[in-house]
This record gives structure tokens, sequence and C-alpha cells, in this order.
């Protein structure tokens, strides 16, 4: 049975969204149309995000137009859902620090920065290394990126492929960390212990009772840092490219069916 906090809601189902690419585009903010859409899907259903991104950057890109991303989604997962809330409330989770220990993670982190520092890429910024809560996060070019040099890395990168290489070497060197490479975004990947995909989220739903958890993603192809989540059997899995089509499959399956 479904918690009376959502008593107010006709459809007992979860729907959970990625972020980048589904509700906005990359690290942009999302239009007012699909806050819109939301804010009508939330009179039926119970809604929540699940990001890869930190907070405060899923915030730059869901707190627009008058919407608040704690306030105005159910459940809000940031990095996976180490980062949980429902209804605006902090919910437990866990940290990569304590679950590598501080010698594992300082062997890590040298190492990626020799790698980065040898690296040849044709434009460097800031904020290579990105230490989150639940993962850390590397950048060839650094975070500091603007759109453009954003953009170009993205698109240098699927000619050179120089984060598969890097995540490859990763894999071998600290193949007894037990942890998962995962490409999900223009400039970067994430480092996180294996299991801590968006399939982390799902701990904090799971016994809530809802009759259906869906889960719209765009990248939903194995090896996309949506796949785990998208395939898991807790989940109904929904493909999407890009907001728009977000917008079009919403209205499709609740709003104007
Ligand atoms: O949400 C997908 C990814 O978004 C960002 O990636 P990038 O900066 O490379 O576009 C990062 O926040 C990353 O952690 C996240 O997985």
């Amino acid at each position: 049975m479904v918690s009376s906090v959502f008593a107010d809601r006709p459809h007992k189902k979860l729907l959970l969204f990625d972020v980048d690419e589904t509700l906005s585009h990359a690290r942009q903010p999302a239009s007012p149309e699909m806050i819109q859409v939301l804010r009508e899907l939330r009179k039926k259903s119970v809604i929540g995000f699940v990001g890869g991104s930190d907070l405060v950057k899923i915030s730059e890109q869901l707190s627009v137009h008058g919407s608040n991303a704690l306030e105005d989604f159910d459940y809000a997962f940031a990095e996976n859902g180490l980062t949980a809330y429902k209804l605006g409330g902090a919910l437990q989770s866990q940290s990569f620090i304590k679950y590598l220990g501080e010698d594992n993670y300082k062997k890590l982190v040298n190492f990626i920065l020799h790698y980065l520092a040898d690296m040849d890429v044709p434009v460097k910024r800031g904020t290579f290394v990105e230490f989150r809560n639940g993962m850390v996060n590397i950048s060839p070019i650094g975070r500091n990126a603007t759109k453009e040099e954003r953009n170009e890395f993205e698109a240098y990168d699927k000619i050179h492929g120089l984060r598969a290489a890097f995540v490859k070497v990763l894999q071998e060197k600290f193949a007894d960390y037990d942890l998962t490479f995962s490409i999900g975004g223009q400039i970067s990947f994430d480092v996180f212990p294996r299991g801590w995909d968006k399939t982390y989220a799902l701990r904090h739903v799971e016994d809530e009772g809802f009759e259906e958890i869906h889960f719209f993603g765009d990248k939903t192809y194995k090896g996309g840092n949506d796949y785990e989540i998208f395939a898991d059997p807790r989940t109904i899995g929904h493909t999407v490219a890009g907001p728009l089509d977000t917008i079009r499959v919403l209205k499709e399956l609740y709003l104007d069916p």
C-alpha cells in the first residue's frame, strides 16, 4: 500500500526521470513547457528525478521557472541516489570515501592526476577531479569548460575515444577496487562502487508500495548510465530522445491518452 502522504494522487505509480537529455538538455535549464508538464503529471502520479550529477548542478537545471527541484519532485535523487530526498526531507545515504578508505582513494586520485597531466587534449581548463558524496567525477578538459568547449570536446572524444581509453586503463589498474566507470555526459566520466549506478535510487522506493515504477532516460543502451535502472526488473523502462520527446511521451501516456 502506497504511503498516505501520496493519498492525493489517483495513480499509485512512481515516475522517475533521468535529468540530462531527458528533462533538460545537458547542463541546461529545463524548458517552461517541461516544468508545466511535470506539474500536471504530479497531480496524478508520484514523480522523481534520478541524476548522475550532484544536487547543486541538478538544481541549476530544475529549479527554474518558479519550480524547485526539492519541493516540486516527490523524490529527488542526485549522484544516482547517493544524495536522496523524499518530499524535501533528506534520506540516509552512504559515502564513496567511507566505502573505499582514504588510502585507496589517494592511490586512485594520484594515478588519475598523473594520467591527466600526460593526456593531450585541445584545451585544458580547471577542476579535473570533482569529489562528490557518492562518486568522483573525472574530466580531461576540466569541469570549468564553457558550453562551446564542452561541445567541442564531446565531438573530439567521439573520434579519439580518450575517455574510453582512460576508463580501460583504470579498470585494469584498479580491478580489485570493484568500481564502475560510467561515461554519462559530454566531458567527463563518473567513478563509483559497483552497484551504485542509478539502481541505487530504487533502494529508497522499492518498499513504498507503488503498483508500478516507471523510468524515463536517454542513455538506456548497454554501457549508457541509464542502462541498469532501465533494464532492472523493478522498473518499466522508457527510452526518450531528448526533452521534447519526453514531453511527447508523457502527454501520450498520461496527460492526453
Ligand atoms: O548526468 C550525466 C552526467 O552529467 C555530467 O556530465 P558532463 O559534465 O560530462 O556532461 C556530470 O555531472 C556527470 O557526473 C553525470 O553523470
